[in-house]
């Protein structure tokens, strides 16, 4: 099932019927055993307005997030470490995302803030003072106050490649800024763990033609959940619970870069398609 955050209310969506749940978002999403508790609502629905088929077309979809704070996890995949090292081997820093790669303590970075993120159909922001821009499509789990993942969306965690490269310190400022990252379009909610085969994909579009497409299954991922939220859990609490986004297995080549009017749509099954358009800040 999905939980959309929209200018309607709350939408639960399941089999092509609607329920707006007049909650909280930040309750509703970290309460335990929230499967359970939509799944009641499916099951005997009068204590819920049915909605519309057609709310979601009218409604706008915003980023299924409320106070919470997102992080990330770096050099998950292979390609990822591979093309960190490309990029920052003028700066004699390669050696350090190969050791992240092997090393027991994964890379933990703090990436947003809810107010600078996008939700989908809405832009994101590539840096004025960047000229190698990326997005990093990014499954992203949200995790309770417990520590327990409890739904999963999609993230694009965009990257300036030259700030990261020139510099590992930089990370910060290749990472975090208005508009930085993209979540959405939903929550989505499911009994069982989300599966290893599930498929990552990407697509970018210019001009109506695509520039870059590629696509990634979640097993290629060298990292487990458990390990990553356990080191984010570790001497940090999250009241409202935290959005994890678990590291990109899909880098562009290193002749690409995004540009201004750039459409990235990143899918993953069961989930949706996030679209966003590239633009500068404002
Ligand atoms: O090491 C820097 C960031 C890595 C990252 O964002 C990723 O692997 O997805
Ligand atoms: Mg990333």
């Amino acid at each position: 099932m999905k939980l959309f955050k929209t200018s309607r209310g709350i939408i639960l969506s399941y089999n092509n019927r609607n329920y707006t749940l007049k909650e909280d978002w930040d309750k509703l999403i970290n309460r335990e055993h929230l499967f359970k508790y939509l799944n009641n609502i499916i099951t005997n629905p009068k204590s819920v307005e049915k909605a519309s088929i057609t709310i979601l077309e009218e409604a706008k979809i915003q980023a299924p997030i409320g106070s919470q704070e997102i992080w990330a996890a770096g050099v998950t995949y292979l390609r990822s470490r591979d093309a960190r090292m490309e990029e920052s081997k003028d700066s004699g820093s390669a050696d350090f995302y190969s050791k992240v790669y092997h090393a027991e303590r994964p890379e933990l970075f703090f990436k947003a803030t809810p107010g600078r993120v996008s939700a989908t159909n809405e832009e994101v922001f590539i840096r004025r003072d960047s000229k190698w821009n990326v997005p990093e499509p990014e499954l992203t789990l949200f995790i309770n106050s417990k520590g327990k993942i409890q739904g999963y969306t999609i993230g694009n965690d965009m990257s300036s490649r030259d700030i990261e490269g020139e510099n590992p310190l930089y990370l910060p400022q290749a990472k975090v800024y208005d508009r930085c990252a993209a979540l959405g379009p939903c929550l989505f909610i499911n009994e069982e763990p989300i599966s290893p085969e599930t498929m990552i994909s990407i697509t970018i579009e210019r001009i109506d033609n695509i520039v870059f497409n590629n696509t990634i299954q979640l097993n290629r991922m060298k990292r487990n959940f458990t390990e990553l939220i356990d080191y984010l859990f570790r001497e940090s609490d999250f009241n409202k619970g935290v959005f994890l986004m678990t590291g990109t297995g899909i880098v562009p080549p290193n002749d690409f870069t995004l540009h201004i009017g750039d459409i990235v749509k990143i899918s993953i099954e069961n989930i949706g398609t996030l679209i966003n358009t590239v633009a500068y800040k404002k």
